[in-house]
Formats: structure tokens, C-alpha cells, sequence
């Protein structure tokens, strides 16, 4: 039988693959979907699911089975059948057919499976059924009170010791594991074991000394308020015959550590000393089931770790390890009994995104002598995370202290002013034993130095640094002839990297590092290019859930932290609707908007309380305006009702997708009412005559973003002056991308956008608001040579003036450092926040052309319309929703080619550069691949064609001569 061209593939439940310990009642089974046929698509799909694997061949026991399901578009299935129980795994098949294939016949499955957690919350449908076994643990701790007392401060630490971190407590319980069957040959063996596990703080844990997983930072920063995750482990290998331990190693964390700005001492946050909880399960072959919970017989202690804070740093003294106490046979006699604090399991909640991992080890670029015992390490990468560090001698009571920083002072030390009160140092205190290594296990910095004193001679292969971030698998690669915008796209993946550390946060190093809505929102579309991101925001979404305020706001950082809870900032708080939206275009799941929308209407209706004549003057918290803009600011005002609109428009949108038509029209009905009030009071004409005049509403031209570049390049209109108030870049932006003028004047206010810009350089005057819009605004405008010129510029403003001067992750400031003016002022000056690098969507979108339709749902309608200006080549490839999408052109001579890849079931519009549209062929390699394509039109600079999935490969005249082309071609340099 021939294999079936369409097959599914990566197959993930709700969004992760194969993930261990879920608790949602009604997972979503995806899957992508690749084919090496043009033109083919899905017809159908079943998803079948089961307890064990060999069920799901035809006629096993399932649990549940879709049927055929005729669905061209689906790329996944909500489970829907019986509740699943708690603790158990599920394997299941999807079967794709395809729309080639005559109907009925073969179909190509793939399996895949996925486990749940500690407990399964019923579905509504289910209510009344048996309560779930609930968690018998309780959480226990170190008795917290004297640890502090009793530990203060070892003699010789450092002086900024007087922080009053506690040390973090080892806790330890001996249990019997599987019986040997030599033992006792009767013994049912064991079959699984599973290890189900949280901290209030931040836990690691080893079972007969070996660690448990590898997750970073662990159970990951929530409102602990509101929420605490736990993680599900698969220990069953690590469980042995006789005595067995269980040993964990608490910190602070976010819980109980400093965290946020001006920190002020552990405990003003959530809590105030760190606590355990777990519970592991041992399923004999007959059925049995044992378990091991944390209570009252698990025994605690302080060892090595004297203090661990994620801002602080982390101090390790030898002296005080305690040797094999992880492992069995070890005598805890004289350990003091757990705490019990409380048995309260209500928070709980299985951890929705992969966590935060060890992602990459760094090897130094330079190693310095700078004084006696005295070394700066260049890791030659901006980054976050820590060092790991062999040390080959240290005497008793000797320290060695790591410092990190990101940038160099002009006498090449570490400055360290811009993190603020983040000590961000690690202290070892040696014990006299040879061949340690050192890493702190709590704590991250963000640094790309490291300078590091008590080690004579420290060679350059005793030290790396390990980059730590949530683990979220890469989706994007971008590529292009210029090695100065490669760098560029390199930063920005880093300033990701940077900053997915459990939540998105403005940055890494300083005492800061909060999720802060608008640098995410902002981002998000680079960062789901880049990265599959699905899980990691379905978790922040929690996040901005939880922080939401009673009268409806969301608020500016989630997780919410105590003293940090302003709320309702124009485009900080919009978020709150932006990311939902852009996830569900992202990835299809309906989910993301079903659990939004009441947020999304409780907001529109806040703003709409306060500002009843739709001009959003009225604050719901503070204003940050377009944040960091250099140049004349733009009116608050415009900023404000721009996203009233935007968010309106929005909620209405999600609305739509759900079927629910009411809220639909309501929304769009105030959203078209915000328009014109927008309109008519910041927009005027003025005509030739000269006279200005209010502007007329009219209709809407589409949210700009992707919509109009075909009109506006091929029928430029006529119309006269357009101004907005304030007359800034950002205002122009924010009114243009969400689509708030009428067509008679957005044509009318992008040229005075793109004359503001070619006016200041060119260059952008823009911040965090306004940076992302830009290029896409001005691309979707007829523009995208100046979006090329923004690109290439070097000197402030611009994202290739701080490469030239060394960047390697984005700043925080287009101005952090000049050569004139030095650092900027410490208070406010990071080298490592990623809001100005969502430019990296453009690279994508507009440079390489891997863009979706603007109405189109997980890539369903592809839109490549690549913007060469000056370069020689650029592709991009992108695992999409629904399978690989990529684009790669490439220069040669006068000639262009273009290769487009398009997943099966989707179609693509492709917008060929050309200097002479009749120039244009598609390269079909067999005669019924060439029915799959078909050239719609040409227009200036462009053929059009449409085609269904599969590869394509088009040429075309493009002679760098011609009026098109930006400039002369730009080589490769080596
Ligand atoms: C800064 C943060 C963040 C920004 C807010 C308004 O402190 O770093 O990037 O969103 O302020």
C-alpha cells in the first residue's frame, strides 16, 4: 500500500508534547500537518483515545473516539469524552485524511500521549460525579524562626549580608522503596512511580541522590495569592530496592525573596520562609498503590546554601555541607523534625508551560588577569542565568566571589550602577577539598561579565556560563545578506531568551525583572515567530487573570506583587486583550479567547465608565505614554483612546470567533462610535486652499497592519494635508495600525508619518508603543523602503547603533550608551529588555515574507510578500500551527528567485519582487503541479499569485538599476 503523502506530526496536548501531570478536563490534542504533494489538504480527521497504547489499533477498548470528523481546517480536537481521571496516562492516535485521496480511503495517523495530574477538575458537564482523591500532603518547612537566629551571618561574609535571608533548608525522608524480589519474591514489582511536587519558594529534589528533573527555578512565579503550580515527575527509574530518599532543598524564590523594584525585605510579597510539598506515588503491578507524603515524619536542616536570592545571589559554604545526606544510609539523627504549617491545597494548580531549564552552556571568549586572584570573564554574550565554575583548590574558610555585569565601564570594570539594589553576586566558601565545582542552584543574574576573585590562576575551561530560560521549543530561524541585521535578529532572540524566565519580564539584571504588560504585548508577535509560545503565555494569561481588579482593570505587571499593583496604563493594561487575540491568530485555540473574554468586556467597559464621551482622558491608573519615546511626546490622549479603540475592536473580534454575535455588534458598534470620536477630535485637513478643517469620519480604512499595501502603492490618492494631534510618529502609528482613520485620510496621515520620519533622519522618534508599529505601518503603506532605511541606520535612534558598540542583546534605551554622553542615568538603564527589538516581527513578516493573511486563523492564508530593498538574499522558516511555513529569496545578477513553502490545507497569496511583472514564472516540476499556482494580477514591483500547500519556486527579472530596488545590492561580507 502506498504511504499517504499528508501525515501529521509533532503532535502536542494543549500545546506542550507529551506533557506529564495536567489537570485540564478538556485538553486540546493538536497536530501539524506535512505533505509532499501540491495542493494537498485534509479532508478529515479522528483522534481516538486510550488507556493503553495497543488499544488504539482498530476495534481496542477506547476511551473516546472523535469518528471522521469532516473538517478541512482542523489542526486539532478538544478531548470530549468521559472525565479523565487524576494520575493516569492517555495514548492517542490522530488519523488524517486527505482531500486527494478518494474518500474513505488510506489516512496516516501518528500517536502520541499525555498523563494528568494529582487531580482532574470535572468539567461543568460532570459535575455531581465522585470528588476526586484530593492531595493527602501537607506543607512543611524548617521552623523558620530559628534559622535566622541561629545562622547569622558566618564570620568573613560579605558586608551586604545584612539582608536578612535565611539559609535555605534540606529536608529528607527515608521510605521503603521497591521490594527486591530476592528480598521477598511474592512482592508485587513496581511499575510506576510518580513524584508530584510544589514549594512556596523554589524547591529542587533528589531521590536517592540523583535530581529529579531538570526544571530551573521551580514551581515557577505565580500570585501566590491566588495560585501556586505544582510539577508531576516520572521517577519510576530512580526508585530502588530497600531504603529510599527523598531529599529537597528549598529557596526563597520569588515567594519569600526580594523581588520587584526598591525591594524591601524577604517576606513583603507572599511569604516569609519557604515551604515543601510532595507527594510520591508507587504503583505496583497489582494495582497497589503506596505513597510517600510530606508531613510530620520528614526530618529538616540548614546546610551549604547560607542564603539564595534571585536579585541577592547566592552564597555556598562548604563548611557547612552536609555529606550524602540526599542518599540512603546516610543517619539523620539529630536533624529536627518538619514543620507542619498547613494542609491547604486549594491554590494548587499542574503547571500549564515547560519550565525554566538550563538552555545553553557558554564558553568564555576572554579570560583577564585584571589583578592578583582577580579574573573578567567575557562569556561574549549578554544573557540570563549563571556561572558553573571548577575551583580546584580553596582553603578552608577562602572565598571566591562572582560579580556579573552586562556592559564594561571605560576602565574596562564591571559597571554595575544600572542594577540598581541587585547585588547579583555568588559567594563559594571553601572547605579545604580539592575539585569543586560551584553553581549557584537559585538564583539567576543577567550578565555577559563575570568578575571573579579568590581563584590565583583561573583557566579559561574551569568556567562557563549557563544561560537559563522556560523552555519553549524555537519555531522561527530567519537569515539574510546582511551580517549587520543577522546580528540584529540574533539580539533579539536573545533578549527572548533573556526574559522568558517563568513569565515575560522587561529584564533580567536589575531589581526589577516583572512581567510588564506592554513590553510583552509589544513583543509577542517577534516572540511567537521565534518561538512556540503557546504554553508560556497560556500561563501568563493566568497570570494577567489573577492580578485583574475587582472593578474590572487589568493591572500593569502580573503577577501581581504587593506595592506593585497599579493597574489601567494605556497599552499596559490593553495587553490584557492584545495577547489573547494574537495568541488565538497564532495558534487557532479558541481557548485562548473563551478564557479571556469576560476580562476583555470588563475592561472596554471600565475605560468606557470613566470616559463616557469615548476620549480616554479620564485615568484608570497611570499613564507611561509611548514610554522612552526620544523627541516631542505624543498627547496622552491620542495614545489612550488609540487602544480604547484598539481593545474595543478587539474584544469584538474574539467575540465573533466565539459565536457570540450580540457581544460581537455591541463591541464593533463602540468601537466604530470610538473611531469617530477619535477622528473628530485629533484629526484636521487642511486643503490647499490652505483653510483646516475638522475631518469627517467616513468608514474605516482596515487595521493597518497587513491590509493595504496594494492599494496604497498602486492608486496613490490625492488628498490633502492630514494631521493628527501632536503630529508625532506614535500617533500616526498607533492610528494607522488599528485602523482608526477613515480611507480618505489614512492615506493622507502616512504620508505625513513617513515625512515625520525621512524629517528625523530617517530614524524613528518612537517608544515602546509606537517601535513595533513602524515598519509594518510604513510597509503596509507603500513605504517599506523607509522601514529598510529605519533598518540600516546607525546612529541613535536606531537598532544598529548599540550593535556597533558591542550590543548583544537589545537595550533597554535607544541611548544607553554614547560615545559623548556615556551611560545613561543608572536609575533606568538596561542592556537587555526587549521591547524595542519587536522589530524582529518585520524581519519575518516584511524582510524574509512569512506573513498570514490579516484575517486569517493559524496560517490557513498565507500572505508572502517579501520587501528586498537593498539586500542580496533573505529567508525565514516557521513552524507554524499547522505545519512548516517558509520563505527564501535570493538576488542573483538581475534576476530574483523566490521559494515559498506552504502547509498542507493551507493557501498563499505570493507577491513575486519584480522588476518586470511579465517576467515572472513559476517553476512547476511536473505539469500537474502547475495547476496550483495561478498568477491573479501584476502590479508595480510585483506578480500575484495564489497557490495551494506545497513548494514553489518562482523567478523573475529584478534589476537593481530599476526604480523598485532601494539601492545598490548589498554582498555578503565575510
Ligand atoms: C520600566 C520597566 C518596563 C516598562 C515600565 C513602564 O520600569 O522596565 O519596561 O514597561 O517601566
Amino acid at each position: 500500500m502506498p504511504v499517504p503523502a499528508l501525515r501529521p506530526y509533532a503532535l502536542r496536548c494543549d500545546h506542550r508534547t507529551t506533557p506529564l501531570g495536567i489537570d485540564e478536563p478538556a485538553p486540546l490534542l493538536s497536530w501539524r500537518l506535512a505533505s509532499d504533494l501540491r495542493g494537498d489538504a485534509p479532508a478529515a480527521y479522528r483522534v481516538r483515545v486510550a488507556e493503553r497504547p495497543e488499544a488504539l489499533a482498530e476495534g481496542g477498548r477506547l476511551l473516546w473516539d472523535s469518528g471522521r470528523v469532516e473538517d478541512p481546517s482542523a489542526i486539532g480536537a478538544g478531548y470530549a469524552g468521559p472525565a479523565l481521571r487524576p494520575r493516569t496516562r492517555y495514548h492517542w492516535r490522530v488519523e488524517v485524511w486527505s482531500q486527494a485521496a478518494a474518500a474513505g480511503e488510506e489516512s496516516a495517523g501518528a500517536v502520541s500521549w499525555f498523563e494528568t495530574g494529582m487531580t482532574v477538575p470535572s468539567r461543568s458537564a460532570d459535575r455531581g460525579g465522585p470528588d476526586e482523591p484530593a492531595w493527602r500532603a501537607s506543607w512543611i518547612t524548617h521552623d523558620p524562626n530559628p534559622i535566622a537566629v541561629m545562622d547569622a551571618p558566618t564570620e568573613g561574609e560579605l558586608a551586604l549580608d545584612d539582608h536578612g535571608l535565611a539559609p535555605c533548608p534540606l529536608l529528607r525522608r527515608a521510605f521503603p522503596g521497591a521490594a527486591h524480589p530476592a528480598d521477598s519474591p511474592a512482592a508485587s514489582p513496581l511499575v510506576r512511580a510518580r513524584l508530584y511536587v510544589s514549594a512556596r519558594g523554589l524547591y529542587e529534589v533528589r531521590l536517592n541522590g540523583t535530581r529529579v528533573g531538570d526544571a530551573e527555578l521551580a514551581p515557577g512565579w505565580t500570585d501566590y495569592t491566588r495560585r501556586v503550580q505544582y510539577q508531576t515527575y516520572d521517577v519510576t527509574e530512580l526508585v530502588g530496592p530497600g531504603e529510599n530518599v527523598l531529599a529537597a532543598t528549598l529557596a526563597d524564590g520569588w515567594w519569600s525573596g526580594f523581588v520587584g523594584f526598591e525591594p524591601r525585605r524577604a517576606g513583603a510579597h507572599y511569604g516569609t520562609f519557604p515551604q515543601f510539598l510532595a507527594e510520591l506515588h508507587l504503583t505496583h503491578a497489582d494495582g497497589s498503590v503506596r505513597t510517600v507524603v510530606t508531613d510530620d515524619t520528614w526530618v529538616t536542616r540548614t546546610g551549604a546554601i547560607r542564603y539564595a536570592d534571585l536579585l541577592r545571589g547566592e552564597c555556598h559554604d562548604l563548611r557547612q555541607a552536609v555529606d550524602g545526606w540526599e542518599s540512603p544510609g546516610y543517619d539523620d539523627d539529630g536533624w529536627s523534625p518538619a514543620l507542619v504549617v498547613d494542609a491547604d491545597h486549594r491554590l494548587l494548580v499542574a503547571s500549564v508551560d515547560e519550565p525554566v531549564r538550563a538552555m545553553a552552556e557558554i564558553r568564555p571568549v576572554s579570560v583577564t588577569r585584571v589583578s592578583p586572584g582577580t579574573h573578567l570573564v567575557d562569556f561574549g554574550q549578554n544573557l540570563a542565568g549563571r556561572i558553573r565554575l571548577r575551583v580546584d583548590d580553596l582553603a578552608a574558610g577562602a572565598r571566591v566571589v562572582v560579580r556579573h555585569a552586562e556592559v564594561l565601564d571605560d576602565k574596562q570594570r564591571l559597571y554595575t550602577a544600572n542594577l540598581r539594589t541587585a547585588a547579583a553576586t555568588d559567594v563559594l566558601i571553601g572547605d579545604g577539598r580539592r575539585h569543586r565545582t560551584f553553581e549557584p542552584r537559585f538564583t539567576y543574574h543577567g550578565f555577559r561579565y563575570a568578575e571573579i576573585s579568590g581563584i590565583p590562576e583561573l583557566r579559561s575551561d574551569a568556567v562557563l556560563a549557563v544561560a537559563l530560560h522556560s523552555d519553549t521549543a524555537w519555531t522561527g530561524s530567519f537569515d539574510c545578506s546582511d551580517p549587520d541585521i543577522r546580528r540584529l535578529h540574533a539580539c533579539v532572540e536573545w533578549g527572548q531568551r533573556s526574559n522568558f524566565v517563568s513569565v515575560p519580564t522587561d529584564c533580567p539584571q536589575r531589581d526589577e525583572r516583572l512581567g510588564w504588560l506592554a513590553d510583552a504585548q509589544v513583543f509577542l508577535p517577534t516572540a511567537a515567530l521565534n518561538a512556540d509560545v503557546a504554553a508560556f503565555f497560556t500561563k501568563w494569561l493566568r497570570d494577567i487573570d489573577d492580578a485583574r481588579t475587582p472593578d474590572g482593570g487589568f493591572t500593569n505587571v502580573a503577577p501581581r506583587l504587593a506595592g506593585v499593583a497599579d493597574e489601567g496604563a494605556p497599552g499596559w493594561a490593553d495587553a490584557g486583550v492584545v495577547v489573547p487575540w494574537h495568541l488565538y491568530r497564532t495558534y487557532g485555540d479558541p481557548r485562548f479567547l473563551s478564557r479571556a473574554l469576560d476580562g476583555m468586556r470588563a475592561w472596554v467597559a471600565l475605560i468606557h465608565r470613566h470616559n463616557p464621551d469615548l476620549i480616554w482622558r479620564h485615568r484608570v491608573g497611570p499613564h507611561f505614554s509611548d514610554w522612552l519615546a526620544p523627541g516631542v511626546p505624543t498627547p496622552r490622549e491620542v495614545i489612550a483612546t488609540a487602544y480604547f479603540a484598539h481593545s474595543t475592536r478587539l474584544t469584538a473580534l474574539a467575540a465573533e470567533a466565539l459565536g457570540h454575535h450580540d457581544v460581537a455588534q455591541e463591541h464593533h458598534r463602540l468601537a466604530a462610535a470610538i473611531r469617530a470620536a477619535f477622528v473628530a477630535r485629533f484629526v484636521t485637513t487642511g486643503d490647499a486652499d490652505g483653510v483646516e478643517r475638522a475631518a469627517d469620519a467616513g468608514g474605516t480604512a482596515p487595521a493597518g497592519r497587513t491590509g493595504r499595501a496594494e492599494t496604497a502603492e498602486d492608486t496613490p490618492r490625492p488628498a490633502g494635508q492630514v494631521r493628527l494631534a501632536g503630529d508625532t510618529q506614535t500617533g500616526y502609528l498607533v492610528a494607522l495600525a488599528f485602523g482608526l482613520l477613515p480611507e480618505h485620510l489614512a492615506d493622507g496621515a502616512a504620508r505625513r508619518l513617513a515625512e515625520l520620519v525621512e524629517a528625523a533622519g530617517p530614524a524613528l522618534q518612537t517608544g515602546f508603543v509606537g517601535v513595533a508599529l513602524a515598519a509594518p505601518v510604513l510597509d503596509a503603506y507603500g513605504r517599506a523602503d523607509l522601514a529598510h532605511a529605519l533598518l540600516r541606520r546607525t546612529e541613535v535612534p536606531s537598532w544598529l547603533f548599540p550593535l556597533r558598540h558591542g550590543a548583544t542583546t537589545i537595550w533597554e534605551r535607544w541611548d544607553g550608551w554614547t560615545p559623548e554622553g556615556g551611560f545613561r542615568a543608572p536609575a533606568m538603564n538596561s542592556f537587555n529588555h526587549y521591547a524595542l527589538g519587536s522589530i524582529g516581527e518585520w524581519l519575518y513578516r516584511g524582510v524574509a515574507g512569512v506573513d498570514q493573511d490579516a484575517d486569517s486563523v493559524a496560517y490557513r492564508r498565507l500572505r508572502v510578500r517579501p520587501r528586498p530593498g537593498a539586500l542580496g538574499h533573505a529567508s525565514a522558516r516557521y513552524e507554524s500551527a499547522r505545519g512548516t511555513v517558509a520563505a527564501a529569496w535570493r538576488r542573483e545578477g538581475d534576476r530574483l528567485t523566490l521559494r515559498v513553502q506552504v502547509p498542507p490545507g493551507a493557501t498563499a497569496e505570493v507577491f513575486v519582487p519584480t522588476t518586470d511583472p511579465r517576467s515572472v514564472r513559476e517553476l512547476a516540476a511536473a505539469p500537474e503541479e502547475g495547476a496550483h499556482s495561478t498568477l491573479i494580477d501584476t502590479g508595480p514591483g510585483h506578480a500575484r499569485y495564489q497557490v495551494a500547500s506545497g513548494s514553489y519556486h518562482f523567478t523573475a527579472a529584478f534589476s537593481p538599476a530599476a526604480p523598485t530596488s532601494a539601492g545598490p545590492q548589498e554582498e555578503d561580507t565575510p
